[in-house]
Formats: structure tokens, C-alpha cells, sequence
């Protein structure tokens, strides 16, 4: 039921097929606690495939990561932060 939002129409799918499709979701990060974390993110998450936006708020320990659905996933990137030690979780709205 969750999830019914998040289903494109086929013809949706079908006009958006030659045009970049970005997406922005906001992980919580655990482990996130310092200047040295936000900076270990922006300096190997920014630089994921299909990452084209990155914004790190330290004080709620979230990273804003905007992404070209046609690159990568929210699953592959919460996968790049456990690269790097951290253990990011999507924010539920
Ligand atoms: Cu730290």
C-alpha cells in the first residue's frame, strides 16, 4: 500500500524514457557524527555513479542524495555507504 505512490504509469514510463530521471531521497546515516563522517560521505558518496547532488546535514544526521534513476538505486547507495562503514537508512516521510 506503502509503495502505490512510487508506481509509474506506463505511459509515464514511456514519455520520461529519453530524459534524465532524477530522484532525491534522504538516507539517515548512523555513524554520521562528525565533520571527518560528512566529509568521508561527500568525498565517496558524491562520487557514486548516477549521483549528481549530495547535501549533508550533520545535526540530524541525514544525507540528501539526488540520482539518476537510469544509474543507480536507492539500494546501491545505501550499498556505498556501507562501504564506508556507515549504515544509512532511507527516511520514511
Ligand atoms: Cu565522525
Amino acid at each position: 500500500m506503502l509503495c502505490a505512490g512510487f508506481v509509474f504509469s506506463p505511459a509515464f514510463a514511456q514519455a520520461s524514457k529519453k530524459k534524465e530521471t532524477k530522484e532525491t531521497v534522504t538516507f539517515v546515516v548512523k555513524g554520521m557524527d562528525c565533520e571527518n563522517c560528512v566529509k568521508k560521505v561527500e568525498k565517496n558518496i558524491a562520487f557514486e555513479k548516477g549521483v549528481t547532488d549530495l547535501k549533508c546535514e550533520l545535526p540530524s544526521q541525514t544525507v540528501k542524495v539526488t540520482y539518476r534513476t537510469d544509474k543507480t538505486t536507492e539500494k546501491k547507495l545505501a550499498a556505498a555507504f556501507k562501504k564506508i562503514g556507515m549504515e544509512a537508512e532511507t527516511k520514511t516521510k
